[in-house]
């Protein structure tokens, strides 16, 4: 997939110029004059870079700069400001707010694509570390704080359109048990196995993490509770099921599942929808455990 560039100026003749130039180098392009749409298309776009005018009407490019630091969403993607304004303090003005790099106009076609260029191999970069970091190291799930992270992305995403939006916690029935009847390196494997039975029984579009030592957190976008339901039922007795494999034998554990789904219309935090997650967990523990609950 070619990666996408989102272009903006106000001139549609400097924007023309700068789209020849990389489309060229085979970059799918995104281009607009206006100012006031650029968070919104970023964010809906999500490019790889932003190559971004100063003088322009009703927000200029610094402006515009911060309002795209300002969004989650969009914060990371690499800012290109591309502007007649050569006065060493605009440079600097344009890197305290977050830019990546400034080019100054008339523009040198091979310049243009230099720093473009240089901007992805940032970004890549940058996204490889955020991935390496993000990950558990036992599981390969994601780890806690990008869970919550991702989570946090989503229901912005899910107020923004309207739609319905799951958490689901879950925690192994009696682990403790386990870990002192077949010793802590089988507990290892078996919360291995668990996180492979999790990434096979949802999409890729859902996002499973380690919520913590033996509790998992799953968020399923554009889900509705009788959805999130299924896929509730779909975990708990494949995990119910299956043979866990310890080395010399395996053996068979149950899960608890905990699920809230937000309605297309209703406004609630992260925190909050977690603790009703857990709060649905609690209960399906209280009613006797291996039974998801909402
Ligand atoms: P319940 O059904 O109420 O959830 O009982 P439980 O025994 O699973 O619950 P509890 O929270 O008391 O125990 C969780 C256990 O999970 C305790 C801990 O030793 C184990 N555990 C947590 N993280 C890990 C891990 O990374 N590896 C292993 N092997 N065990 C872990
Ligand atoms: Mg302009
Ligand atoms: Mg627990
Ligand atoms: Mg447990």
């Amino acid at each position: 997939m070619n990666e996408r560039i989102l272009i903006v100026d106000d001139n549609k003749n400097n924007l023309r110029l700068l789209q020849n130039i990389l489309e060229d180098e085979d970059f799918e392009i995104y281009a607009t004059v206006d100012s006031t749409e650029v968070v919104d298309l970023a964010v809906k776009v999500k490019p790889s870079a932003i190559l971004l005018d100063v003088m322009m009407p009703i927000l200029d490019g610094f402006e515009v700069c911060s309002l795209l630091k300002q969004e989650p969403l969009a914060r990371d993607i690499p800012v290109i400001i591309v502007t007649a304004k050569t006065e060493t303090q605009d440079l600097k003005t344009a890197f305290d707010l977050g830019a990546f790099d400034y080019i100054k106009k008339p523009i040198d076609e091979i310049e243009v694509i230099s720093r473009v260029k240089s901007a992805l191999r940032f970004k890549a970069q940058q996204d490889k570390l955020t991935e390496m970091a993000s990950r558990d190291g036992l599981t390969g799930l994601f780890n806690h704080a990008l869970l919550i992270d991702l989570f946090e992305k989503e229901l912005l995403k899910a107020k923004r359109n309207k739609s319905s939006l799951t958490f689901i916690m879950m925690d192994i029935d009696y682990f403790k048990k386990v870990n002192d009847n077949y010793g802590h390196l089988a507990g290892d494997l078996i919360l291995k196995q668990v996180a492979e039975i999790l990434t096979n029984s949802v999409r890729s579009s859902d996002i499973a993490g380690r919520y913590g030592g033996e509790e998992f957190g799953l968020v399923l976008p554009e889900t509705n509770v009788s959805n999130a339901c299924l896929v509730g039922e779909k975990i708990r007795s494949a995990v119910e099921e299956n043979h866990f494999d310890i080395g010399n034998e395996s053996i068979q554990i149950t899960i608890s599942i905990g699920i809230y789904s937000k309605e297309p219309e209703e406004s609630i935090d992260s925190k909050e929808m977690i603790k009703r997650a857990d709060e649905a967990l609690y209960k399906a523990k209280t009613n006797g455990r291996n039974r998801v609950e909402l």
